[in-house]
Parts: C-alpha cells; sequence; structure tokens
C-alpha cells in the first residue's frame, strides 16, 4: 500500500527555475536529455534530492555542473532517481541526464506515446516521470525551452515557437509551469487557423490540429475557441498571454481533453464535428470542453494546486467557469436542469456509495482514481454556493483577487477561501466543510401555516443531516443556501427568491403578512447539492409545475411527480396523482422553450428511479423499475397521442442543420415526442426519419428509439455501411445497441460485438462506448444472472495490464452494487473478487475494486 495524505505535505526542497528538453524521437528508442536548473530552498539544510521516474525510463548518463557524480551517491530505485546531499552543492546547480524511452510500447496513453502514428503526451497527474527523471509534482514550476528532432512535418510543444528548421523545432513557455502542464505532439497534421486580438492589442494565432482528412470537421472547435477567448476576457477579465494557441485532436486519449500551457490535446471526439457525423449534444459538449480548457489558462495554469489533493481548486472552479459560460451562450434553465441531473445520476451516486470521499480528499493511493464527479461537478456546485452566499459583486471581488494574488502560484483550498474571506468580509470557517466532508446532506422542511398570527404566518422549518461516508462517520452541519419563494393560491408569485441561510442542524425561518396560504417553491435554481425532502402531495407539485416561476423548481415538481408514480409502481403499488396529465398540459404551452418541455417530457432513467428506491430504504428491482418506466411512457404516448403527434410535425426544423440551441431545442422536443410515439405507431415515424435524416441528431434519435423496440436492425447496418470508416460514428455505434436494448439481450449483444474484428478494444473510445453502453442499460448491467457483472469483469481484467487508468474509471459501474438484492449482490461481489484476484493488477484497479468490496 503506497497511501498518499494531504497531511504529510512538505514543499519541495529544492527551486526549479528553468528545464530544458531535447528530444530526438524515435518510435520505439526516443532519447531525452534534461538540463535542470535547481538551487537549494536552503542551503544549511543539504537535502537529498529525489526525482520521480517510472516504469520504461531507461538512464544513460547524468552529470551535476558538467561531472559524472560518484556512483554511490545516485539511487536508483523503483520509481525514483535520488541524489544524495552529500553530492549537492550548497549553490545553484545544474543536472542534465539522458534517458531512452519507448514511446510505442507505451499502451497506458500516459507520458509520451503514440496513437495513429502520432507522437503525443498526456502528464496529468503524473505521466512526466514516464518521460524523463523529474520532480513530478505540480508545486514544483520552472519555465520550459524545448527542442524536437524529427522528421514529422508538425512539431509542437508549450508556448512559443523560437525556432524552425528542416527536422527541428525550438518552443520556448516563458510561463512557469509544473511538469503535468507539459505537451509534445509530432506528426503529420492539417491546421484550421484562425487569430484573436486581445483586449489589449496581442494578436494570437489560432490552430485546431487534426489528421487532413479530418480538417473539414474542425471549424465548430475554432469558433467555440474564438467564443471562450471573448468570454473569459468580458465576463472574468481574463486574457491570453502567449503569441500562439494551439489544440490538437488524438484518437486514443484516456479522458476528454488536457490543459497543457499553450499546446491543449484534445480527444478527437471532442474536436471533429459535422452534421452528418455529430449530434447536438456532441456540439454542445464540444463547445463547453473547449471552453473548459481555454479556462484552464487562468484557473489551473497561471495559478495551479499546490498538490493533487487540491484538485478541486482548478477543476471545480473551471467546470464552474464552463457551465456560466454555456449558460450564457444557450438557455440557462436547460443548462442548470441539465447539469443537476448530471451531478445527481453521477455525484449523488458516488457520495451514496463505497467509493464516496470529499471535493478535497485528504488521502489516496492513485491519484487518477480522484478525477471523480466529486470532484469536478461537487466542486462546481461548492462555487455556485459561495457566490449565492456573497453575490455577484463580492464574487467578482474574490475572484479578483484571487487572480491578483495567486497568479503564478500553486495554491490550496484556504487560499482560495481566504480571498474570499478578505474580499467579503465573511467566516468560511464553516462553510470549508463543503471541501472536506462527503456526503449529500439530507435536508428536511416542514411548513407551518398559522392564518390568524401578524396577518398569516408561515414558518419553515429545516433539518439537515448527513449520512456516514467511509472514514467518515459523523458530520457536523453545513451552511446551506435554501433559495425560496413564495407563489399565491392564484398561481402569482407573492415573495420573490430569497436565501435563507442555515448553519444549524436545525432552523426555522418565518414570514408574516401573507394574507393566504402561499405554496412554498424551495431550493429554486437548486441552490444547494442537497437531496430535499418535504410533505407534499402531487396536486402541489401540479400547481407548481404549472405556476413556479423558477424553471429550475418547475421541471423539479414535474420530475417529483413522475418519480413518486414511478417509484410506486416500481414497487408493486398503484401510482398516486396523475403525472401524465399534468405533462400534457405543459408540454402543449408553445410559449415554453421547447428544449424545457423536451425535458419535461422525458421521463426519469431507471437509474435514477433506482437511486430514489434507495434513498428511501427500499431494494431496488431492475426489472420492476425498467418494466414501470415502460408502462408509464405508453400511457403517455397513448393518452397525448393526438398532441404529440401534432407537435412532432410542427417542431421539423426547416433548412441547413445548425446546432445554435433554438434549432437544437426544436429537435430535441421533437425526438422526445419521437420516442413515445414510437411505441404506438409501430416504429413507422422513426423508420421514415432515419431514411431521410440529414444530421446525426436525428439519425440517432430515430435508431435508438427503434433499438429500444426491439427493432432497427436494418438501420443498424445501414449506419454501419455508410460510416465504416469514421471511428467517432462507429464509437456510436458499438454504444448504442447495448445501451438501448432489451435488458436480457444487453449482456449478450455486448459479448457478440465485443468479438468483431473491429472492436479495436485498445481504443480507449471504442472500451468505452461498449462497456459504457452496457452500464448505462440499467436493467441489462444489472441482469439477475449476473451476465453483466461477468462480461464486465472480463474486460477489466483483459484491459487492466494495457491500460490502468481506463479499467480503473471503468470499474466504478459495480459502484451501485449493495443497493441490489441478495443474488445481484453476490454475483456482483464474486465478479469484483475475480478481479481482486489477478496477478499483477495495476494499482489503479486495485484501489477501486478494494474500495468498493471493504
Ligand atoms: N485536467 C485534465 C484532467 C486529466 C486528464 C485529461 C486527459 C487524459 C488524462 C487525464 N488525467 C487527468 C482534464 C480537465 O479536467 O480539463
Ligand atoms: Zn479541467
Amino acid at each position: 500500500q503506497n497511501v498518499q495524505k494531504l497531511a504529510d505535505y512538505r514543499p519541495y526542497p529544492f527551486v526549479l527555475t528553468a528545464t530544458r528538453l531535447h528530444f530526438a524521437l524515435n518510435p520505439a528508442a526516443t532519447e531525452v536529455r534534461a538540463a535542470l536548473s535547481f538551487s537549494p530552498r536552503d542551503a544549511d539544510m543539504p537535502q537529498d534530492l529525489v526525482l520521480d521516474g517510472g516504469r520504461g525510463v531507461e538512464l544513460l548518463s547524468l552529470t551535476l555542473d558538467g561531472e559524472v557524480p560518484d556512483p554511490a551517491h545516485v539511487i536508483r530505485r523503483n520509481e525514483t532517481l535520488t541524489l544524495s546531499a552529500a553530492a549537492l552543492p550548497p549553490h545553484p546547480f545544474l543536472l542534465e541526464t539522458t534517458v531512452r524511452i519507448d514511446p510505442s510500447a507505451n499502451t497506458a496513453c500516459e507520458g509520451l506515446y503514440i496513437s495513429n502514428g502520432m507522437f503525443c503526451t498526456q502528464c496529468e497527474a503524473e505521466g512526466f516521470r514516464h518521460i524523463t527523471f523529474y520532480p513530478d509534482r505540480p508545486d514544483v514550476m520552472a519555465t520550459f525551452h524545448v527542442t524536437i528532432d524529427s522528421d514529422l512535418p508538425v512539431l509542437l510543444s508549450n508556448g512559443n515557437p523560437v525556432g524552425q528548421s528542416q527536422g527541428r523545432a525550438e518552443w520556448h513557455d516563458p510561463w512557469p509551469k509544473p511538469s503535468y502542464l507539459f505537451a509534445l505532439v509530432a506528426g503529420e497534421l492539417a491546421a484550421v487557423s484562425d487569430s484573436f486580438t486581445t483586449r489589449s492589442g496581442r494578436r494570437v494565432a489560432l490552430n485546431v490540429w487534426v489528421r487532413p482528412r479530418d480538417q473539414d470537421r474542425a471549424g465548430f472547435a475554432m469558433e467555440s475557441l474564438i467564443k471562450s477567448m471573448k468570454w473569459d476576457e468580458d465576463v472574468y477579465g481574463r486574457e491570453y498571454d502567449l503569441d500562439v494557441f494551439n489544440i490538437v485532436a488524438v484518437d486514443d486519449f484516456n479522458m476528454g481533453a488536457m490543459e497543457n500551457k499553450g499546446l491543449n490535446i484534445f480527444n478527437s471526439k471532442l474536436v471533429l464535428a459535422s452534421p452528418d457525423t455529430a449530434t447536438d449534444g456532441d456540439y454542445e459538449r464540444i463547445e463547453a470542453v473547449i471552453a473548459h480548457e481555454y479556462f484552464h489558462n487562468w484557473t489551473g495554469n497561471r495559478i495551479t494546486c499546490r498538490d493533487w489533493f487540491q484538485l478541486c481548486l482548478k477543476e471545480g472552479l473551471t467546470v464552474f467557469r464552463d457551465q456560466q459560460f454555456t449558460s450564457d451562450m444557450r438557455s440557462a434553465a436547460v443548462k442548470r436542469i441539465e447539469d443537476v441531473q448530471a451531478l445527481r445520476s453521477r455525484q449523488f451516486r458516488e457520495d451514496q456509495g463505497p467509493l464516496a470521499h470529499p471535493p478535497r480528499p485528504d488521502r489516496y493511493e492513485e491519484i487518477n482514481n480522484f478525477y471523480t464527479a466529486t470532484v469536478y461537478e461537487k466542486g462546481a456546485e461548492v462555487i455556485g454556493m459561495l457566490k449565492r452566499l456573497v453575490g455577484d459583486d463580492g464574487y467578482r471581488r474574490a475572484l479578483d483577487l484571487y487572480f491578483d494574488r495567486h497568479d503564478g502560484d500553486a495554491a490550496t483550498i484556504e487560499d482560495w477561501l481566504k480571498v474570499f474571506e478578505d474580499a467579503t468580509g465573511r467566516d468560511l470557517t464553516q462553510f470549508k466543510r463543503w471541501y472536506t466532508d462527503a456526503g449529500t446532506p439530507r435536508l428536511t422542511m416542514a411548513e407551518d401555516w398559522q392564518p390568524g398570527v401578524a396577518g398569516g404566518r408561515l414558518s419553515l422549518t429545516f433539518k439537515q443531516e448527513t449520512p456516514p461516508t467511509p472514514g467518515q462517520p459523523e458530520k457536523l452541519p453545513r451552511v446551506i443556501p435554501i433559495a425560496v419563494g413564495l407563489i399565491g393560491p392564484n398561481g402569482d408569485e407573492v415573495a420573490p427568491t430569497q436565501v435563507l441561510e442555515m448553519t444549524e442542524a436545525s432552523q426555522s425561518f418565518i414570514v408574516e403578512g401573507l394574507g393566504a396560504r402561499p405554496v412554498v417553491s424551495a431550493l429554486r435554481g437548486f441552490s444547494a447539492p442537497v437531496v430535499l425532502t418535504r410533505p407534499m402531495d402531487d396536486q402541489t407539485r401540479a400547481f407548481l409545475l404549472a405556476h413556479d416561476t423558477d424553471p429550475f423548481s418547475r421541471w423539479e415538481a414535474g420530475r417529483d411527480l413522475a418519480l413518486s408514480a414511478l417509484t410506486a409502481a416500481a414497487q408493486g403499488l398503484a401510482p398516486g396523482g396523475d403525472h401524465v396529465a399534468a405533462i400534457g398540459r405543459l408540454i402543449a404551452d408553445d410559449a415554453a422553450d421547447p428544449a424545457f418541455r423536451a425535458l419535461c417530457l422525458t421521463l426519469p432513467g431507471e437509474e435514477e428511479i433506482a437511486t430514489r428506491l434507495f434513498s428511501e430504504g427500499k431494494v431496488p428491482d431492475p426489472e420492476a423499475i425498467h418494466a414501470a418506466r415502460e408502462a408509464m411512457a405508453l400511457r403517455m404516448a397513448e393518452t397525448h397521442q393526438d398532441l404529440l403527434s401534432r407537435l412532432y410535425d410542427g417542431m421539423a426544423v426547416s433548412g441547413p442543420y445548425r446546432p445554435d440551441a433554438a434549432d437544437a431545442a426544436r429537435r430535441s422536443l421533437r425526438n422526445a415526442v419521437l420516442a413515445l410515439l414510437t411505441r404506438i405507431d409501430g416504429g413507422e415515424r422513426a423508420e421514415i426519419l432515419f431514411g431521410i435524416a440529414g444530421n446525426m441528431t436525428e439519425r440517432m434519435a430515430a435508431l435508438i428509439a427503434l433499438l429500444r423496440r426491439g427493432r432497427g436492425q436494418a438501420e443498424l447496418a445501414a449506419l454501419h455501411d455508410l460510416f465504416d470508416g469514421n471511428r467517432l460514428v462507429m464509437d456510436k455505434w458499438f454504444a448504442v445497441q447495448p445501451m438501448a436494448a432489451l435488458p436480457a439481450q444487453a449482456a449478450p449483444i455486448a459479448r457478440t460485438l465485443s468479438q468483431r474484428a473491429d472492436f479495436d478494444w485498445k481504443n480507449p473510445n471504442r472500451f468505452r462506448a461498449l462497456l459504457g453502453g452496457l452500464a448505462a442499460n440499467h436493467a441489462g448491467f444489472h441482469a439477475a444472472d449476473g451476465s453483466g457483472y461477468d462480461f464486465t469483469a472480463e474486460w477489466l481484467l483483459r484491459m487492466d495490464p494495457f491500460n490502468p487508468q481506463i479499467a480503473a474509471r471503468m470499474s466504478a459501474v459495480f459502484e451501485t452494487w449493495t443497493r441490489y438484492d441478495a443474488g445481484r449482490r453476490a454475483k456482483a461481489l464474486a465478479a469484483l473478487e475475480r478481479i481482486a484476484a489477478a496477478d499483477g493488477l495495476s494499482r489503479n484497479t486495485r484501489e477501486m475494486v478494494s474500495r468498493m468490496i471493504a
């Protein structure tokens, strides 16, 4: 066990001012020369110099100020190289090393590797140590000068280009940075180029580099980049700081994208888009991730993290910023609902299970296992709460102070909270628990109405409690901002949104002079990441769905109506209320945003129903949940057949495809309607749409609607024929089949697909497509015979020695296993134990599995 603890943090005993690197690129034997200018932090306290250097780094030479040191002072262990204090001078010195590495054998997509003939790097979190010996930690920041020798035509690194000749390129990055932000790319690439002039007049050359045949699909990424640069200037006052900004798309990539200074590297699925290959969802995601990585230039790069425990300092803030950006570019209401849905389905699920951890964890074995929904999405929610508590002006002052005070620093959550305290005068001691405590607080609200007192007095009493999580049995109360509005009996708002600040375990808030009893709209905008329970009948829910002025709360009321009916049906109880009728009224409202109506029309997913049942102390039955959801969807289609048909015909988008919010909204409503109508029209509309669709959004919607009904084989074959050579479309083809299959077929379909020659499982996107597709089929993955678990475990074991990060991340599909019945639990546990017993299991997967079965 190699547990890293926050409490053990010590500054690095040397300052590294400048790093010079020379790469002689060769697929199987790349030589890397490094010249590192160190000075001791305290010359009176001689210390060993410990450099990280992982598997596959072969040391060829080492000198200290030009001399070969006594070999007795150079100690090579498994993952480090140490120069003992006795060998080091008490003044600045130059350490030079030459190493050999083999990028062609690097299958883990970490360090320097080859993707489709292109050299590329991924150094976050600890990949640089697979390139050369180095203090590979984020608080060691240096300027980088990089020389690349290679015959490949395009040679890129961080910073500004300072020399280009036949077979050689030189790059200089003047901004000190940690090694995790280093990047190098070399290959046969073509660029879509443009420029951006910053508000202070600096002209920045912009390039999106792709394989030559993909050039016509990189334009949207460039548009998104330019919008992001402008937005960061307008909203945060942040300008770009180099002469060039490069983005490169690669096919083999462990995550979505990486914010390397001046040279962002992207998974090609988050760059390449054309109407016939990418869906509206893909376009929205590309825009958001381009923005996210660009925004890291200030929140992550100029101000980085002191250590990896502080990961949410850069990730939570940057997610928060990209969410703000998308709200500004598209519909703020729809974006908020989508973000809350994502938070509940991924982060609440994490918080409820064995992998729960705080946004700032205080221990880990493998940091790559902590790039989680809690660090990212909950980290962003915590910032949203801070902003709600200090107000927009306070937030702006705090952020200005953060950038002024910490530019060039490797900072901590304490630094972050301190700028809010200093800028606003608030004490954030209690608020800090959001960073240090795991778990989702349960909030209950009780109402007391006294018509005869003080002209009509309403007391709202809130109680909060956070369930225990691994390693944290007891929790203290948190600061919870609760946004509340009141709606009068006639549907008019009688009190606009007010933020109540809860700090105690139990607390009451009183409103007087109300006349008639209002309906309370609580937790508006999802003002805090909590589970709110309140006694509310379905009539009141329907009232809020019809009248609430807050779009989130309006949607939430509809969601609650649906969930109460679905959870009842899934337990064999008669569903109360009339969600179907209430939704009919809402979707008939032509004045409402079609995207909002689409969200209201789409029933909660099976996983969400299971989560709700589990949080109510019930054991979810995946088959019953599936049947209940299907029955409600059918009822909805039958009840509103005429309205839905009219909507389907009226919502068709005319003219050429545009990925903007307005057109995408119409398509989303039409596609949600199609999913319902396909249940009663024998698939007629979906088959027609698939045949005539001029874009992937409609084609995919039609295909999924058919597959869910057990049809669509001809359409699947047609899609394959049309897009055989297109990796990204073929990923969709692999994903959609297990995902939309009837539950009993999901695992067998996944198995059959896994035997195909074009199941290129070593490609992370293809692997994720198939295994993620199966996991997205709740009743299919949790099939009672354990076939979903067995299939998944088999492939995790196969992937682990090849790419541990991918295997470990995918293993989280098991994180909810303890929720289910004894039969399923036994089968899931057996699968996890099989993984745990494997010889040579990676640290990544071992940590995940042992946390899940602890
Ligand atoms: N900061 C990056 C996180 C990351 C990553 C990206 C790609 C491949 C492996 C990676 N490990 C960690 C991405 C981001 O959050 O912006
Ligand atoms: Zn990020």
